[in-house]
């Protein structure tokens, strides 16, 4: 590799002095918590000490500053590292490491998103990080392709041989590759360790040549090398076409030490316990890297006036940056309060009633029609399909806007391939990014294949619309593979988890019409606060009865409430229809003969959001399910999706095994979704 002149202004033995006291604050952090993970983060010490001090741009007084670069840690167990490089920056303090992983601290055992801090991704199942940045990177593209180099920003990751391993690093660096992602540095800390053996146990597959596969420019340097870092940060800098890895051959646990002063490096242990509890010596390690170990806490005052300097150095490029930035906007005003409203309004507002359904349609369909809708309105929005965009119905959006290509970023379409964990990832690591409200969508049965990333994005509270489609066995001839039953239930458990906020941590809807879809859609649209999920039918679904004074559409706002009463029965009710999705065209089929022949007084519930509903007030609650009427409950899902909502003494019919293949008419007659088998199920409760 060539070398280029160091820019830095610190003496190289400073250089290094500097990455071993991030070594110390790591190897003391996990000491006083006597848990973590010191040996990887004290390998990856000198890249992060290169990235922050020269290359990475922020500025220290504005930590939000949408522009700034992007530094997506992976491996969120090296949390020390990354604690340790913003205790050096000034954004986390002292006591607030000493505090490393206990109660309210800032700086739990995995890094959780906290951009005041530095910290710009939840991280911990490995692999996401690796998507969420190619996210973040995706979204900055769009966006300077439509406002300019001006905006632009570097986005860096930072991965580990777990990272690497994981499944979804495979598509996101594929994507990357595929979009030409030159705006990207990713740094794999190849240490040959992992957390229980050693790498060569598991894998040994050429790295280097599966990125350059994926289109990737690959660098081979020394990880440990201050000089081989920068001439490759310089190098992958230099790079705009596409994104550049920097496999760096780092050493586990650099600067441990036994007892009597032999080196301990590169040992397996070192990677998930405190250095006293190997056979390593803590104090002679921190003796070793040049600290006091009995006053470990501590900041050399060169490495101090160094990073006062350094980040002088940061706010000085920042200013200059927004200045430029200024320059443009007083240039282009009307672009620059376009880009200003995407950044800091959040979703601009609907006209909801204009979207135009057509009758009995399936909610993909009217799903789709909002969509359509959308597209003409919402600039700022990018949806991603993997590769069902023509069954899920984001086709809709597709038809009035392009795919993503190499150096193209002015559509406003992902297509993700077949990798539904990944697009997951993108989504979330797009919202990170802000400025852009992402979608993306697929079958219903494949959210299993995207839960490990909704869970992130819920925990962090990441506004992403999942769009899932084939919501029940109705899927018919594709058979059970394709039939979600028990991922009703499953999506739902997320809206009764709460998030660091309080809030319920999901909004999942599943709409019963088309106008019910509309309406779904206006909730998840204005959600910019949990991910929401919208469950829609393959099937066409018979509209819902409007009532007498307003239209289907003014009844479906209903649905703002969680629950909402359909119909209603003059008096007391002498027992109420529950469901959600096309459910609640089969009670209202079966109310009638219940009605007509039976002379029951019914009134019937669509409740397309438990969660939703449990947030109106008790009397509302009340009001829609007044205690001591029987429920009934029906879904296509397993019974203990209704449960709650039907309580200790309503009864709920569902399904309690896997689905069959064969189309689904033949389907609703043998599992009994029917308005017969309502009639049947609610006279055999009543008895
Ligand atoms: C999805 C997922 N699976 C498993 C783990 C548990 N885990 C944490 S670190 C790790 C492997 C560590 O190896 P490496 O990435 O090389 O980190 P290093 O040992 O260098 O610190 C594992 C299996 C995890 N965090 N995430």
């Amino acid at each position: 590799m060539q070398t280029k002149t160091k820019l830095s202004i610190a003496s190289e033995s400073l250089e290094y002095k500097a990455a071993d006291n991030i070594r110390i604050l790591v190897a003391s952090m996990v000491e006083k918590a006597k848990s973590g993970h010191p040996g990887g983060a004290m390998g990856g010490a000198d890249f992060i000490h290169v990235l922050f001090s020269e290359f990475f741009e922020y500025d220290p007084a504005d930590m939000n500053w949408p522009f700034r670069d992007r530094f997506f840690l992976d491996p969120g167990h090296m949390s020390a590292m990354l604690y340790g490089i913003q205790t050096l920056l000034g954004n986390i303090k002292m006591e607030e490491i000493e505090k490393f992983r206990q109660w309210e601290s800032p700086t739990p055992g995995h890094p959780e998103l906290n951009v005041s801090k530095g910290i710009e991704n939840t991280s911990g199942p490995l692999g996401l990080g690796h998507a969420f940045g190619i996210g973040a990177a995706i979204a900055e593209r769009f966006l300077v392709a439509r406002f300019g180099e001006q905006i632009a920003h570097k986005t860096y990751l930072y991965i580990s041989d777990g990272g690497i391993q994981e499944e979804i690093s495979q598509a996101a660096a594929r994507i990357a590759g595929f979009l030409g992602l030159g705006n990207v540095i990713m740094f794999y800390d190849s240490n040959d360790i992992q957390l229980s053996a050693r790498v060569e146990e598991a894998m040994n597959e050429d790295t280097a040549k599966k990125y350059e596969a994926f289109g990737w420019h690959v660098l081979k340097i020394d990880g440990n090398n201050q000089q081989e870092i920068r001439q490759a940060l310089y190098a992958g800098i230099e790079e705009t076409e596409r994104p550049t890895l920097i496999i760096g051959k780092t050493i586990m646990g650099k600067g441990a030490v036994t007892e009597n002063g032999d080196s301990y490096e590169g040992a397996v242990e070192t990677h998930g316990m405190p250095l006293s509890k190997t056979q390593a010596s803590f104090e002679k390690t921190i003796e070793n890297l040049g600290g006091d170990a009995a006053n470990p806490f501590k900041i050399f005052p060169d490495v101090a006036t160094f990073y006062s300097e350094v980040k002088a150095k940061k706010q000085a490029r920042a200013t200059e940056k927004k200045a430029a930035f200024r320059k443009w906007a007083a240039a282009h005003s009307k672009q620059a309060e376009k880009l200003h409203s995407f950044l800091y309004d959040g979703p601009p507002k609907i006209n909801w009633s204009q979207i135009e359904q057509k009758p009995d349609v399936a909610t993909r369909a009217a799903s789709g029609k909002v969509l359509a809708y959308l597209a003409d309105r919402v600039e700022n929005m990018i949806v991603a399909s993997a590769d069902l965009s023509n069954s899920d119905k984001t086709d809709a959006f597709l038809k009035k806007t392009t795919s993503f290509k190499i150096g193209d970023f002015s559509g406003a379409f992902l297509q993700v391939g077949v990798s539904e964990l990944t697009m997951a990832a993108l989504a979330t690591g797009m919202a990170l990014h802000g400025g852009v409200i992402p979608v993306c969508a697929t079958f219903f049965v494949f959210s299993d294949y995207m839960k490990p990333a909704i869970r992130i994005a819920a925990l962090m509270e990441q506004p992403v619309k999942f769009i899932w489609t084939h919501d029940a066995f109705r899927v018919g001839e594709d058979g059970p593979t394709h039939q979600p039953v028990e991922h009703e239930a499953q999506i739902r458990l997320l809206e009764k988890l709460k998030n660091h906020s309080g809030r319920r941590s999901f909004l999942a809807l599943r709409p019963a019409d088309a106008q019910e879809t509309t309406i779904a859609w206006k909730l998840a649209f204005e959600n910019t606060w949990t991910p929401s999920g919208l469950i829609l039918s393959r099937q066409g679904i018979k509209d819902l009865p409007a009532s007498p004074s307003s239209s289907r559409f003014e009844k479906a706002k209903g649905a703002e409430k969680g629950a909402y009463i359909l119909q209603d029965t003059s008096g007391k009710p002498d027992i109420i229809l529950l469901g959600n999705g096309s459910e609640v065209a089969t009670l209202v089929a079966g109310a009638e003969t219940l009605r007509k022949v039976h002379g029951l007084k019914i009134r019937i519930v669509s409740a397309p959001s438990e969660g939703l509903f449990r947030d109106q007030s008790q009397d509302y609650q009340k009001e829609v399910l007044p205690p001591g009427i029987p429920v009934f409950g029906m879904t296509a899902g397993l019974p203990v999706t209704l449960q709650g909502l039907v309580g200790p003494s309503g009864k709920v019919f569902g399904l309690e095994y896997f689905g069959r293949s064969a189309p689904f008419q033949v389907l609703d007659e043998k599992f009994g979704f029917t308005a017969e088998n309502v009639v049947k199920q609610v006279l055999d409760y009543l008895k």
